[in-house]
């Protein structure tokens, strides 16, 4: 195991556009990783699983409800402060972030903009410690791209509500008490029902075999005559628009993930380029790995720029779904890139787990994919721009 060396690349002094609470955060997360993270990544990656132990720690650094108010259990803090937890977490691994990614903005989010009261008092402090850890159920077997398709369905039975379908490629699904799932009424038109471990009917089953964030645990969510009380319905939005709200959350914060992959890639090739010698002088001398590393903090840099003005925006309530997914979709991009590129400045190293640079890679194949796919991140931007949908 290597000791981890990173430190933060800055080319653009960022940093002087950051207030000291967003630095602490930033610091706290980074140093969080250092220790707890760093030291075991490899082996869970490997193993195939998240590492549960480190949940309450997780909880600590903000990672589960960053800007849900306190008095929910959350840390109360700004969308730049989120993003950079975001960050710090995928510099370490993607499904790291994707665990807080999943609690915070598809699990608390839904909870905290259309529940009850009451549903808010029972669930968020829970989620916010991680005594709870929830999962967020839209993808069906047959309906990724186009969730307004899904057959997951709901009767009123009159003192509940009976839930039948399945929802597959869930992150947590295998560990969750809690399941934010969407499904149809009997009108047809999409509802959020809290479903909870225990329940009858209710099983997790988990998907095995991936080569992709692997220090997740990716599952199905199968629902076989589910009794869900009426007190679990998310009643403050209905439709399509409910789920993909929460995407929008939890998509603006891949956008900061993926810098902190793509961060860690470009970190480790540098250090590596300095460091081997070929022909009698470090790999870094020659032209064509210094085209490599300038291109690479170019992109890294560039990503920075676009997603801090993302943050202020979304501070200010001004950030639109077209936006975020321009981001999303280019720092993904930008940091499977980064990632190529910097396993080639590790030659044949950079197949090693010595190094983050695979498993990066690797899990940035589930990144550009989940959460909407690089080509539906391009068709959100045409029809922002020319007012037409490609899905109709
Ligand atoms: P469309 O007709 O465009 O919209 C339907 C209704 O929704 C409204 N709406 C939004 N509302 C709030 N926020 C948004 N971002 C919204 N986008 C659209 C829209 O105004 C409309 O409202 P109304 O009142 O007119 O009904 O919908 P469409 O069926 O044409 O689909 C559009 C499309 C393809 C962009 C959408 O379906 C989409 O984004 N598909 C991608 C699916 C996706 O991203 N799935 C992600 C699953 S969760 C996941 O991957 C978690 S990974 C977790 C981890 O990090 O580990
Ligand atoms: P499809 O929709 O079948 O797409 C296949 C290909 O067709 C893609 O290249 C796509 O871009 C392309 N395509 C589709 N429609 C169009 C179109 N109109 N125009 C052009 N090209 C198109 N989902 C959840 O609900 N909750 C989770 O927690 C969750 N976690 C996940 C974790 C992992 C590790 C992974 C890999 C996925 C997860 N997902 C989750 C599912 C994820 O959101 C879907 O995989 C994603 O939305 C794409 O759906 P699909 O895989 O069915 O691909």
């Amino acid at each position: 195991m290597r000791t981890d060396q990173y430190q933060g690349h800055d080319y653009y002094l960022m940093d002087d556009l950051l207030t000291d609470e967003q630095k602490l955060v930033r610091d706290s997360a980074r140093a969080w990783v250092k220790k707890e993270m760093s030291p075991i990544i490899e082996e869970y990656f490997e193993k195939g699983t998240f590492p549960k132990q480190v949940i309450p720690g997780l909880a600590s650094i903000g990672g589960f409800g960053p800007y849900i108010p306190e008095e929910y259990g959350g840390a109360g803090l700004d969308q730049i402060s989120y993003g950079l937890i975001m960050q710090e977490l995928e510099r370490c691994d993607s499904g790291l972030r994707s665990t807080s990614s999943v609690q915070s903005s598809l699990v608390m989010y839904p909870i905290w903009k259309y529940g009850t009261e009451e549903q808010r008092k029972r669930f968020l402090p829970k989620l916010a410690t991680g005594e709870f850890i929830g999962s967020f159920g839209l993808t069906e077997p047959d309906h990724g791209s186009n969730p307004a398709g899904m057959v997951t369905h709901f009767k009123d039975m009159g003192d509940h509500y009976l839930l039948n379908g399945a929802k597959l490629w869930i992150s947590n699904s295998p560990f969750c008490d809690v399941a934010v799932v969407w499904a149809k009424d009997e009108e047809g038109r999409i509802h959020g029902l809290i479903v909870e471990r225990g329940m009858e009917g209710f099983t997790t089953p988990e998907t095995h075999g991936k080569w992709s964030l692997r220090a997740s645990n990716t599952g199905e969510l199968v629902f076989a005559d589910v009794k869900v009380p009426k007190e679990n319905l998310l009643t403050g939005r209905s439709g399509l628009g409910a789920p993909l709200s929460c995407l929008d959350s939890a998509r603006y914060g891949i956008a900061w993930g993926a810098i902190g992959a793509a961060l860690d890639c470009y970190d480790s090739a540098l250090r590596y380029a300095k460091e081997r010698q070929q022909f009698g002088k470090p790999i870094a001398s020659f032209q064509l790995q210094q085209k490599k590393l300038a291109e690479m903090i170019t992109e890294i840099t560039k990503a920075q720029l676009l997603t801090f003005r993302l943050g202020q925006l979304r501070d200010a309530g001004r950030a639109t779904t077209a936006q975020i997914s321009m981001a999303k979709r280019n720092n993904v991009d930008m940091a499977l890139n980064v990632a190529r590129e910097a396993r080639q400045i590790h030659g044949a190293m950079g197949i090693t787990n010595e190094y983050p640079i695979m498993r990066h890679m690797m899990n940035l194949e589930s990144v550009v994919t989940y959460e909407g796919t690089h080509d539906i991140h391009l068709l959100i931007t045409g029809m922002d721009i020319t007012g037409i949908s490609a899905f109709k």
